[in-house]
């Protein structure tokens, strides 16, 4: 016992010199948290004992479907989204041409709560930046198509409107009205995150692939990219899931879980999912750097430095260093927050920070589904989103 004792200690005194924080993890009492392996895996529940989600005074524009966020004609504000922020003001629909974007897919709804899902609520599931407000801006229509027009003109809203962070879990070609758009966010200091797409293929979709934005591509349970997932040098990798597969043995299909307009809790899988963890992480960076009163820089500066922050943070994964499949390496809220506190350094980023669970799925976990959908190649903008699974697989169990 004696000389288990000693050796602790020495381990705790080892870790305190080397600048290693407490590996203190906050668990919110959303009952559903533990289907939510894609928040262990980028080190939310770490990032939170730092920032308890975000502040208000960060807004993250989701250019989207619209989003179940009001009670309106057959629409209706979901029951976990209840407690969170939205800017209703500026809450605008490019697709439609009126100031309601609300979501008759469910694709917005669904990305919304990875960012900013009502959290510890007792009630279903949680999302990454909780904390912050959230401005809905819908620029695809229920079918999940944009018009070059309708997204070029979502983007210069949101930035109008005040946003720090753009999520769009959408792309297409490189199409000038968005390209420029795109631009005059980042000269402005707002950060367009963008889904990397889900082809299969060595080369990203736009906005993704404009170099002033941040491209995600998806990564599965076992941190290998997911059988969809686009890919590039300069990306960031985040969870998107993978449906075809159960390797954290819970008896769901290994999506990314949130609640739909429907208020059922589904499974979805895609670079769609992805993209706002990076996202909510951003939100949760800015957040943190205001309230410990770091100088953030303003205009283009203010992107880049939120870039480095995420890259330099980011855990390596497949060759060593930025590589063509997984980019910079996976998004991690944990290591970014403590970065910005002074307890994680650039010479931690090759060392363990943070164990990860055991991972020990593999594809003979293997789900046989139906799952065939392929996103079809658009000449305007599509969602790079998802497969919908026989019931049950996809969904998590009512409750009461
Ligand atoms: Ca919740
Ligand atoms: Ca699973
Ligand atoms: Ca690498």
């Amino acid at each position: 016992m004696g000389k288990r004792w000693v050796i602790l200690t020495v381990l705790c005194w080892l870790a305190c010199l080397a600048g290693w924080p407490a590996a203190r993890a906050y668990t919110p009492n959303d009952p559903h948290f533990d289907k939510q392996w894609n928040f262990q895996a980028i080190g939310l529940p770490q990032a939170w004992e730092y920032n308890r989600g975000g502040s208000a005074d960060i807004t993250v524009a989701v250019i989207d479907t619209g989003v179940a966020y009001e009670d309106r004609e057959q629409y209706k504000l979901i029951r976990d989204l209840a407690q969170t922020r939205f800017d209703r003001q500026h809450a605008y629909d490019f697709a439609g041409d009126d100031a309601h974007p609300d979501d008759a897919n469910g694709h917005g709804t669904h990305v919304t709560g990875t960012i900013a899902q009502s959290t510890d609520n007792d009630y279903g599931v949680a999302g990454s930046a909780f904390g912050v407000t959230i401005l809905p801006v819908q620029a695809f229509n229920a079918e999940g198509l944009a018009t070059d027009e309708d997204l070029a003109a979502a983007i210069d809203w949101a930035v109008a409107c005040g946003a720090d962070i753009i999520n769009i879990s959408g792309g297409g070609d490189d199409a000038p009205l968005v390209r420029e758009a795109t631009r005059r966010a980042y000269q402005a200091g707002v950060l367009v995150v963008a889904a990397a797409g889900n082809e299969s293929q060595a080369s990203l979709l736009y906005p993704a692939g404009y170099s002033w934005c941040l491209a995600v591509g998806a990564v599965r349970y076992d941190l290998s990219l997911s059988y969809y997932s686009n890919h590039d040098w300069d990306m960031v990798v985040a969870p998107g899931g993978d449906l075809t597969v159960d390797q954290n043995r819970d008896g769901y299909a290994d999506g990314i879980v949130q609640q739909m307009p429907d208020e059922v809790f589904r499974f979805l899988q895609g670079t769609s999912m992805a993209a706002p963890h990076v996202a909510g992480v951003a939100a949760l960076i800015l957040a943190e750097a205001k309230r410990l009163g770091l100088a953030i820089p303003n205009g283009p500066a203010r992107v880049d430095w939120l870039k480095q922050v995420i890259i330099d943070t980011a855990v390596d994964l497949g060759d060593p260093g930025q590589d063509e499949v997984y980019g910079w390496g996976l998004v991690h809220a944990g290591r970014a927050l403590a970065y910005l506190n002074g307890q994680f350094t650039l010479q931690h980023r090759e060392g363990a920070f943070w164990e990860h669970p055991p991972r020990g799925g593999s594809d003979s976990d293997r789900i046989e589904t139906p799952a065939t959908w392929r996103p079809e190649r658009f000449s305007s903008f599509s969602l790079e989103a998802p497969a919908l699974l026989p019931e049950g697989e996809r969904r998590l169990p009512a409750e009461p």
